[in-house]
């Protein structure tokens, strides 16, 4: 398969003033007329007129109302065209019922619908099939669906056709079409500039009573967008379009965002409060890309990260906005972690801006979305709030409807704050994760910091240099008393020093607070200064990574050297989950442990083998040794958490059930799951009915409440995900691939359904134990499935490929076992692009 490079970029040797689409629809063949205005792009010299598609069958093509013959190949058109505007026309006829691949034009449940992103208009039509090409768009589609929708504002609709124009330019990428038999939740928003836009969020008959909370988080959106950035909604309509297959999360495409069904629908019967907090943040990101994406877009897909980076940032500061930011940081750090330093430490590492790539579906990854987003964070601290709105304002100024690059978005902030940004830069650049170490000295009451700064090499990339790094640190008196109060400390060198004089006693220092940049901190520290920060520090991120880091020490302890639980960690948890001036879900955080994954990290870079059975059992005694020294505050806690309210998702009732729950499966370690089952039969809502059940699975006493949940709940596909999903992740390690057998026989088991198949294949991956058991039964099965899926649907194919990327951490006999598995899908015949670039990079 070909590379494709950033340094080959050049700009298309045409322009499009607009684009008129037909589609007359028919599930088997959908036919898709063309007219497309083109006129020769005139800083283009050598023009090649080659247009996109795959999969078309070509009915017609005409250049000016003359019949032409393209030269065809299995990507796309080339002809011979006028050196002065033209109008081409075409015909093509696609299958949407057999596109399985969910790109394109496809089928869910009857419903037709289309995913473009990143390329996949051009499995609807010839076309110039890149982001920096933007045309208006004008859209007519025939079918006899109640409901027919496409971009923009409707302009006509009659018996048996719909018509749709979108008056702002806009790339391929954000067309969408979708029809079928519809019902929709509306509403009104009125912008501040006094535009009535009318809101829709359309689902499948039955799912009406599901659309509440996700049309109240658009509005809040549109509102906090306004007061926020100062950007208003554009046109006079927004449509949500809620559909069962679907690949990712949701799709920004302009005026009518289409939504994995997971992402938008909500009840509190059937959704968490997990669920409910992820449904506002997507829909919100979703929104926010109207500016950011779609008024000024990328350039070209090596710019990912200028609208995922800034729209994953924009999201988070809504999050924290409407609910409680210290949680929404050390939520957002946790997965951080868990994502993208996993694949910056691995054979996947690339940097937010890649410069090159086989497959660009395989790029939307942690590192573009969430190190992306960690870099405007960084810009933030480093120029300030005022200056960052000013820069904001700038780029929208000066960028709106341009097609930009990361170039033009630095550009914005040196003109702005005056800022030279060079060094800056370099974390656009270079991949891996910086390694912070540091060591400090008191003398004469002056105290220093001395800070070295590493990253290792990535693939393709041996050198690195140093970076510009904000390192906000504050420091604490031997009584708890902040002595210095945060400050921004800016490392731009491989080593430096920060001192801070006029202190009386030696402080301890509080650094990196509220994960001020994405780095590894190496700092030896003793128990009892983590126990005094958890206790005392100020600043709720560098609390709550103090009990973190006191865990995860003792846990590695337990794993490495046989210990038995840390008796500081002991002591500490409880001291802060009794501490009433500490917000529920801060608690219930606190109370969280280590993953399975994060400590075989831990332990790989302490330069030990990490044998995924220890990381299991030392995690079990800890827990249950936690359950015994928390006897009594367990079920005081779990009392006076209880929310005896009516049920809402908001922040505050949800952050009370998170911390009675995390004291429920405390209380179940020592009841066998009496407490649990209590909680099961009188739940009215999914929250406290799948905690309960959790519970009641991880004491082994589960079997009846899965089979009721099943009886209760088979009618819903999405509740029904959880079911297949909890089974696997608490299954015990030497089960968890019989599971997995087990339940890809059951009747609801679908490898069409994207949600499904990640339920339950990414739950084996999910539970490392099970996963990485010896016998290798998990990698097998997880390869059979891939397998199997890849020629269906390659795009969730090779995301799911990324199970296997820490594969070089474990033993030998464990790596021969991957390696085996990888070897065995990268040798089946006709393996996708995706799959086979993805397992071809893990392999190395
Ligand atoms: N911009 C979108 C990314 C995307 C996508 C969404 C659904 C299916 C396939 C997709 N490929 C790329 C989603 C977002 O970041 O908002
Ligand atoms: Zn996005």
């Amino acid at each position: 398969p070909q590379t494709i490079y950033l340094k080959d970029y050049t700009p298309f040797g045409y322009l499009v003033d607009n684009v008129h689409l037909t589609f007359a629809l028919s599930p088997g063949a959908t036919r898709v007329t063309s007219r497309i205005a083109f006129r020769p792009n005139p800083k283009v010299t050598d023009r090649v007129f080659f247009l996109h598609g795959e999969d078309l069958k070509l009915h017609w093509a005409k250049i000016d109302g003359a019949d032409v013959s393209p030269q065809l190949t299995d990507r796309g058109l080339t002809c011979t065209v006028p050196d002065a505007p033209f109008i081409f026309e075409a015909e093509v006829e696609i299958d949407p019922a057999a596109n399985t691949a969910l790109e394109g034009l496809y089928m869910s449940n009857g419903m037709y619908c289309t995913q473009c992103e990143a390329e996949g208009f051009r499995k609807i039509t010839y076309y110039p099939d890149r982001p920096d090409v933007m045309s208006v768009f004008t859209v007519r589609i025939e079918g006899d669906e109640n409901v027919m929708l496409s971009n923009g504002n409707p302009v006509a609709d009659g018996d048996g056709f719909a018509e749709w124009q979108d008056p702002w330019p806009k790339p391929a990428y954000l067309f969408a079409l979708v029809a079928g038999d519809l019902v929709n939740h509306p509403d009104r928003f009125t912008t501040r500039s006094g535009r009535e836009v009318e809101l829709n969020i359309w689902v499948r008959p039955g799912d009406e009573g599901k659309c509440a909370f996700g049309m109240e988080a658009l509005k809040k959106s549109m509102k906090w967008d306004e007061d926020v950035y100062g950007r208003e909604y554009d046109l006079d309509i927004f449509n949500i379009v809620a559909v069962d297959d679907f690949n990712m999360g949701a799709m920004e495409n302009k005026g009518l965002n289409i939504f994995n069904s997971s992402a938008v629908l909500a009840s509190a019967e059937t959704s968490t409060d997990a669920n409910f907090e992820r449904i506002e943040a997507i829909i919100a990101h979703e929104y926010f890309h109207n500016w950011t994406g779609n008024r000024i877009t990328c350039r070209d897909w090596f710019q990912l990260c200028l609208k995922e980076g800034l729209t994953v940032y924009r999201d988070s500061q809504f999050t924290s906005d409407m609910r409680s930011a210290p949680v929404k940081r050390i939520s957002d750090v946790i997965a951080l972690r868990a994502r993208q330093f996993r694949e910056d430490n691995g054979p996947l590492a690339h940097p937010v801006r890649p410069d090159s790539f086989v497959e660009i579906n395989n790029f939307y990854t942690a590192t573009v979305y969430e190190k992306g987003a960690e870099l405007i964070g960084m810009l933030k601290t480093l120029v300030g709030d005022e200056a960052y709105y000013k820069a904001l304002d700038l780029y929208f100024e000066r960028h709106d409807g341009d097609a930009a690059t990361i170039e033009d978005w630095l550009n914005v902030f040196q003109d702005a704050t005056g800022r030279d940004l060079t060094q800056f830069k370099c974390w656009y650049e270079e991949a891996g994760t910086p390694r912070l170490t540091v060591s400090d000295d008191f003398k004469d009451g002056t105290y220093t910091l001395n800070f070295e700064q590493k990253t290792p090499p990535t693939p393709g990339q041996d050198v690195k240099n140093p970076r510009v790094i904000p390192i906000t640190v504050g420091l604490l008196g031997p009584n708890g008393d902040e002595v210095r109060e945060s400050t921004v400390l800016e490392m731009t060198e491989g080593k430096q020093s920060f001192s801070f004089d006029g202190l009386s006693t030696r402080p301890i220092p509080s650094i990196l607070r509220g994960f001020s940049a994405p780095v590894i901190l190496e700092r030896k520290t003793a128990n009892t200064e983590r126990a005094f920060l958890l206790a005392h520090d100020t600043d709720p991120f560098n609390k709550w990574e103090a009990g973190n880091a006191l865990a995860r020490d003792g846990l590695i302890a337990m794993v490495r050297d046989g210990a038995a639980p840390d008796g500081a960690y002991l002591d500490a948890v409880q001291t802060m989950a009794r501490d009433d001036d500490l917000d529920p879900a801060f608690r219930a955080l606190a109370l969280g442990l280590p993953s399975q994954d994060d400590l075989a990290q831990a332990l790989f870079d302490l330069g030990h083998t990490p044998d995924p059975q220890a990381i299991w059992d030392a995690l079990e005694t800890l827990r249950q040794a936690r359950a015994q020294a928390m006897q009594d505050l367990a079920p005081r806690l779990y009392a006076q958490f209880q929310v005896n309210e009516a049920y809402s998702p908001d922040a505050r009732q949800a952050g009370a059930r998170a911390l009675a729950n995390a004291a429920l499966g405390l209380i179940t370690r020592l009841d066998g799951g009496s407490q649990a089952q209590k909680q099961y039969d009188t739940a009215d809502n999914m929250t406290q009915q799948l905690a309960a059940w959790s519970c009641l699975l991880q004491a082994k006493t589960g079997d009846a409440a899965t089979q009721a949940f099943y009886r209760q709940w088979q009618h819903d596909r999405l509740v029904i995900d959880k079911w297949f999903m909890l089974q696997i992740l608490h299954a015990e390690p030497e089960e968890a691939a019989n599971t997995v057998k087990k339940l890809t026989k059951h009747t609801d088991f679908t490898m069409k359904n994207p949600n499904r198949f990640r339920a339950t294949l990414g739950a084996l991956s999910g539970s490392a134990a099970g996963f990485h058991h010896a016998r290798g039964e998990g990698y097998k099965v997880l390869a059979d499935w891939l397998i199997k899926l890849d020629p269906l649907n390659p795009q969730t194919t090779a995301r799911m490929c990324s199970a296997f990327e820490t594969w070089k951490r474990y033993d030998s006999g464990r790596q021969a076992l991957i390696k085996a598995q990888l070897d065995r899908i990268l040798a089946t015949p006709n393996l996708s692009r995706d799959t086979t670039e993805m397992v071809s990079r893990i392999r190395g």
